[in-house]
């Protein structure tokens, strides 16, 4: 991805050159441009002000600078004509959100003018859209006063650089993703158990994974109604097993939020089996959008967010087997009983006829083979199983 900054503080984007985004340009993932809006100047002060028609306090940008400025970021490097998406930032503007940020990660050139004084004559907009035919979108990173465009270019510019493949790129982001449900994160904690008199919550040493998880989201849900009642959503009330869980089989829509449970819960499984590896996100959409011909997926969704899914066969084989496989649970609503209602959800698919249901699960939860075994499943004898994965049988009459 381009990235082109005008501004009159060219110093104030050094912070770019570092950690993550520096690493990323060095690797050539980021292509990021500075320019000194004063080197579109022609008088001898290099002046970029002037005072504002009808009167006011503080002086506002003259626009030809900034044409010269966008000419020469267009005309630089690009023989095809490309056209970089233009943001301004501006306490009125739409406001820099997570939502567009992923949006913007998808474009291939950003340019961003960053005003300083009381802002940009209008007339550099309407020239920007009109005459250069750019997109234009003013931002705001919040609601308060900075005295100028850079600090919002230098955020936006971390939250939509490291959303590019590559920038953070490990299993562990993805599964981070899939935890932007709206509320706040939960506390945590590092060695050593106890420091200067205060201990870590003795939950988080029990080894127990569904009273942590349980823990974890009931701090999420303290803290999202302390701090940021706003977010706070009915979805979040009874949790998954609060009565608005619904289940259907999945369609292609579903694809895209499906795939990316799919690695979270293969990264969750790989980290627990020990082996390492980052699946491929895109092969993976793929495979997923595919699956959808072969088997049927039954997902679930809770609020509107997709918190699991299972795979049944779309029909009869004829030794009477129904497999029931890829049960995926979204890491943070484990251990209350969604796989079951997915289970559930996929033995009612199977057809009359059916002798025995197969369950074949990742081994990364032995203490989620328990209920199973309640449920009337007992390990497959044989070979069956594939390494990292148990396979459980149900007789049926
Ligand atoms: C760009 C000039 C200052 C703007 C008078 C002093 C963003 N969330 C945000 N707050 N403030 C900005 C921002 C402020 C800017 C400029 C962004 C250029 N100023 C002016 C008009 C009113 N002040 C911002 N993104």
């Amino acid at each position: 991805m381009r990235l082109d900054v005008v501004t009159i503080f060219p110093d104030y984007l050094t912070p770019l050159d570092l950690s993550l985004i520096g690493k990323a340009r060095e690797d050539g993932l980021l292509d990021v441009r500075i320019h000194d809006l004063r080197d579109f100047t022609h008088d001898r002060h290099r002046t970029v002000d002037d005072t504002p028609y009808g009167g006011g306090a503080g002086m506002v940008m003259k626009p030809q600078p900034w044409a010269e400025a966008l000419d020469h970021v267009l005309a630089l490097d690009n023989p095809s004509g490309a056209k970089p998406r233009l943001l301004v930032p501006g306490p009125g503007g739409r406001p820099f959100t997570q939502a567009l940020a992923r949006e913007l990660a998808l474009e291939p050139w950003l340019a961003f003018a960053c005003g300083r004084y009381e802002g940009i004559d209008e007339r550099v907009y309407d020239h920007a859209r009109e005459d250069l035919g750019l997109e234009v979108s003013v931002v705001s990173l919040g609601d308060y006063v900075l005295n100028g465009g850079e600090v919002a270019v230098l955020a936006m510019v971390e939250a939509i650089g490291r959303l590019i493949p590559g920038v953070i790129g490990n299993a562990e982001s993805l599964v981070e993703e899939s935890h932007e449900d709206g509320l706040l994160e939960y506390p945590i904690y590092t060695k050593p158990s106890s420091w200067n008199g205060r201990d870590v919550p003795s939950v988080l040493l029990s080894g127990n994974h569904g009273a942590i998880a349980q823990w974890r989201h009931e701090q999420r849900l303290a803290r999202t109604a302390a701090r940021r009642p706003d977010l706070l959503h009915a979805s979040h009330a009874g949790g998954a097993d609060g009565g608005d869980l619904e289940i259907a089989a999945a369609t292609p829509g579903d694809v895209p939020e499906l795939a990316v449970l799919l690695l979270a819960c293969a990264a969750r499984e790989a980290g627990a089996a020990g082996t390492s590896g980052t699946p491929d996100a895109h092969a993976s959409v793929d495979d997923v959008r595919a699956s959808l011909d072969t088997s049927i997926t039954w997902v679930a969704r809770s609020g509107g967010r997709l918190v699991g899914a299972v795979r049944t066969p779309r029909s009869p084989s004829p030794d009477g087997e129904w497999a029931i496989s890829r049960l995926c649970v979204a890491p943070d609503l484990e251990g209350r009983g969604l796989d079951r209602r997915l289970v559930e959800q996929a033995e009612a698919a199977a057809p009359d006829g059916t002798r025995s249901v197969t369950l074949h699960l990742g081994s990364g939860r032995p203490e989620a083979l328990k209920a199973y075994r309640k449920a009337g499943y007992r390990p497959a004898d044989g070979s069956s199983s594939l390494p990292g994965t148990v396979t459980l049988v149900k007789r049926r009459r």
